[in-house]
Order: structure tokens, then C-alpha cells, then sequence
């Protein structure tokens, strides 16, 4: 990968110095430990006082290198809370934290979707389908331990099979129903990339109700700088879709008739295709899984030919698409690069998506302290450097592209990724996500799944 990345010889300002790798790696597991709760780790200490789906997964990576044991309890809470229709919840609430807002009663799910579990209770939507991926990995980390992990894996790849088969299932027949090879999101934060300007237009299109009940937030409190996080007037709209989902019961079909969002997401599709073949290569190591794992590529293969297909040819970026209005979406953001991720493209195409990931335009770009994508191009006017998914670079993200890279067979790729990601995590404060420029850490920091992806790094 060629990249013309600046090394500072000292910390620029707002960054504290680097640590070493065993004062990292010491931190990183402290993090962690300070965010249990017990079954669960807070996303973060202060602005995510609750499990998150994705977040979950990634911290289960990291919690492997300390306890297998510990990491799969983490997978096992997380898929207690699932759905009876086999979706997982986007956030589990934990009755032992409040202060984040919406909470529990906000969403009503326990009162009004019929498919949610009384306890725990849980949000009404879903988050990016990481899980697989994350179990595949623990069970990598389990077989260079001991053999009592060994046994603890297999052991749980076993029960977490069929919750995990329903969740793929659900995703595919739920949110694709007519087989395109995309899965739908009715809300940005089922992207997990809240205000990416991916849903800037979609956005447009919701209208806020005068019926939407009154409400504070509570997420500005807790961050340095309120303006890097979500604007009001898009949480009126985050707020407007939930009101939406309420009134259809949460119930799958009137979602996908009523939600005035629907767009299909390229990158949740991307990494469905990927936790479908990492699913399917662990059940290819056991016996009397063989319907489950044809079902399995038959998804990957519909979702990687659903993604490549989505790619425009002008900008070589693939896109979304806006199924209230038709309109595929070209932002210059990172999810554009799904086909990179998950394969199945035709090799002059991704030739040409890996020199623009490279490029001045993305990775290569002159200013920036580390080589890993920002959420948005640094070469497009829209970008933000500081606010929240429209600039900012964030490690879980590069991870995620490093796990893929290597996967793949790029193990450069995936070495250089990490290498970068961990100049940029090397000041320990395990920030949500950094200022590409500066490397100022933002957000809220102890983030357990910045500390997650960095142990998982570094051992
Ligand atoms: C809403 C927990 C979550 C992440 C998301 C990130 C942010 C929540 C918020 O925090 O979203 O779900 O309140 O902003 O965007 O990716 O899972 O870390």
C-alpha cells in the first residue's frame, strides 16, 4: 500500500504523548474491565452507559485476549435479548444505568412489539450484523490458548448457532425481502454511522410530526464539544422515526410500509455477506450444519453480487440506495469501499477502488497523521474533521477493514491498517473516534471498543 503519511516526531497539540505497546495494552485491558458491568460492557463509561449490538461484538474480540470465558458471556447477553422474530436488538439497557437518552421508555418495545422480550429490555432496532465475524475471531483467539478455551468455543459456537442462523435470517427475509442483495435500514442508527451524509438526503425526506412528544438529550452532556455530535434538528428526525415505529407496533411489515426511511445500506450489506461466510466456515468444521451452511453462501454470494452492483461507475464508490425515492446515493464516504470488503467485483474495478482507497483522496491524503479511511473523504467539500461520522476516523472501522483485508489474502493491507490504526490509538485515551489531522481523540473517551480493537492488535 503506498501512502505518503506525515510522522510527527513530537504530539501535535491536543494529543497527549504515545505510550508503549505493553502501557497500551495494560490500559486498554483496564478500560475494559472498568466498563463491566458484570454480563455486559457499556459501550462507553458516561455517553453509552448500555450494550450496543455492534459494539458487543467488537468488545467480545477484545475481552477474548483477557478471558474467552468473559468474551463469550458478552456474546450470550447480547443474544438473550434477541427478538422472537430473530432480530438483535440495537441497544440492550441495563438496569443498573441511566442517563442515556432514548431509554427504554422512550421505545415502549416491552409495551408494544409483541416479538421483544419482556427482560431485558431492549431498543426496536437492529445495528450492522458483526457477530459472526466477532465469534470467529474468539474462537482464532481460544485455539492459540488453552484447551479449556478450545473446549469453551466449540462449546459455544454450538448454542450461538441457531440464535445466529435466525438473526441472518431474519436480515435477509425482513430486511430484503425481494432478494436484491441489500439489506434495508429505517433508521441511520441501524447503520450505526448516525449522521453519516449518506442519509443527508433520505433525512430530507422525513418529516417531523407535530404529535412528537417533548424530550431532552442527554448525549451533549457528556462530550467536550457539543457541536462535534448530531445536530437537534437531526435528532428531532432520529426521534420522529422511533414515534413511526411505535405506532407500527414494531412489526416487520408495517415498518417497511409506514418508515418514511428505507434505504439500503451497501455497507451493513458488505458485512453481511462476510459474517454469512464466517458463520458457514465455522459450521464447515462441525458436523450436521449442511443445509444452514449452503443457506449461508447462498446469502453471501446475493449480498456481495447485491453490493458490487450498486457501484458507480463515475466515482468507482458504491452506493446506497433511497428506496422512498429511488435515487442511489453518491456520497464520498468510506462505506462506498463495501466491495472491498466482502469481494465480487470484476478485477479492473477493484483495482481501481483499491488506487482511490490509497489515493490522496482517502487514505493518502497528504494531511492526514495516520493511513486509515476517515468516515468521509478529506478531499470533499463536505468534510468535517471533527463532527461525529462525517469526517472522523474511527479505530473499530479500520479495524473492521483490516480483519476484511486480511481475510482476503492482503495481509500487507491488513498489517499496514493496523500499524497506522495503532499510531493513532497510541495516545491512550481510547477515544470514540480522532480528528484525522490532528489526532485530537473526540467523542467520549475510555470507548470499550476502542480498547477492544487495540488489544485485539497488539496481542
Ligand atoms: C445511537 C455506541 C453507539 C455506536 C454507534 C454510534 C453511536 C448511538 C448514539 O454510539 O450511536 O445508537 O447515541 O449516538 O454511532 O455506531 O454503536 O457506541
Amino acid at each position: 500500500m503506498t501512502t505518503s503519511v506525515r510522522v510527527t516526531a513530537s504530539a501535535p497539540p491536543h494529543r497527549r504523548p504515545a505510550v508503549g505497546t505493553t502501557t497500551l495494552a495494560a490500559r486498554a485491558a483496564y478500560v475494559l474491565r472498568r466498563n463491566d458491568l458484570g454480563t455486559m460492557t457499556a459501550a462507553a463509561p458516561r455517553l453509552y452507559p448500555h450494550m450496543w449490538s455492534w459494539d458487543a461484538a467488537f468488545i467480545s474480540v477484545g475481552i477474548a485476549q483477557l478471558s474467552v470465558e468473559r468474551a463469550i458471556t458478552e456474546l450470550e447477553t447480547l443474544l438473550a435479548a434477541q427478538w422472537s422474530t430473530g432480530m438483535l436488538p440495537h441497544i440492550v439497557f441495563s438496569p443498573q444505568s441511566t442517563g442515556y437518552f432514548p431509554g427504554p421508555d422512550r421505545w415502549g418495545c416491552a409495551q408494544l412489539a409483541g416479538a421483544a422480550p419482556g427482560a431485558p429490555e431492549t431498543s426496536g432496532i437492529c445495528q450492522p450484523p458483526v457477530h459472526a465475524i466477532a465469534l470467529q475471531r474468539i474462537v482464532e483467539t481460544a485455539r492459540r490458548g488453552s484447551a479449556q478455551d478450545r473446549s469453551l468455543a466449540d462449546d459455544f459456537v454450538d448454542r450461538a448457532w441457531a440464535p445466529l442462523m435466525n438473526w441472518h435470517r431474519w436480515l435477509a427475509e425482513q430486511r430484503d425481502p425481494r432478494g436484491t442483495g441489500r439489506l434495508t435500514v429505517h433508521h441511520g442508527w441501524e447503520s450505526g454511522m448516525d449522521n453519516s451524509p449518506r442519509w443527508d438526503a433520505p433525512y430530507r425526506g422525513v418529516v417531523v410530526g407535530q404529535e412528537l412528544p417533548p424530550y431532552r438529550r442527554r448525549d451533549t452532556e457528556f462530550v467536550a464539544d457539543a457541536s462535534h455530535r448530531p445536530s437537534d434538528r437531526e435528532y428531532d428526525r432520529y426521534l420522529w422515526l422511533i414515534e413511526e415505529m411505535r405506532q407500527a407496533g414494531y412489526d416487520d411489515a408495517r415498518v417497511r410500509e409506514t418508515s418514511s426511511f428505507a434505504v439500503q445500506d451497501v455497507l451493513m450489506s458488505a458485512i453481511f455477506a462476510l459474517a454469512c461466510d464466517a458463520l458457514a466456515d465455522l459450521g464447515d468444521e462441525r458436523r450436521g450444519r449442511r443445509d444452514d451452511i449452503r443457506e449461508l453462501r447462498v446469502w453471501a454470494e446475493r449480498f456481495r453480487s447485491g453490493v458490487a452492483a450498486s457501484l458507480d461507475p463515475l466515482t468507482g464508490l458504491a452506493r446506497d440506495r433511497d428506496l422512498r425515492t429511488g435515487q442511489w446515493l453518491g456520497t464520498q464516504t468510506l462505506a462506498g469501499f463495501a466491495p472491498i470488503l466482502c469481494g465480487g467485483l470484476g478485477q479492473a474495478d477493484e483495482r481501481r477502488m483499491l488506487a482511490l482507497f490509497d489515493s490522496d483522496q482517502w487514505c493518502g491524503h497528504p494531511g492526514l497523521l495516520a493511513a486509515v479511511p476517515p468516515s468521509a473523504s478529506p478531499a470533499h467539500p463536505g468534510f468535517r474533521p471533527r463532527e461525529y461520522w462525517r469526517g472522523p476516523q474511527w479505530p473499530v472501522i479500520s479495524w473492521l477493514f483490516s480483519w476484511a483485508f486480511a481475510r482476503r489474502g492482503w495481509a500487507d493491507r491488513g498489517a499496514c491498517l493496523r500499524e497506522e490504526s495503532l499510531r493513532l490509538v497510541a495516545d491512550g485515551t481510547f477515544a470514540e473516534y480522532y480528528d484525522p489531522f490532528t489526532g485530537q481523540p473526540l467523542g467520549s473517551l475510555n470507548q470499550s471498543w476502542t480498547a477492544a480493537v487495540t488489544l485485539d492488535w497488539l496481542c
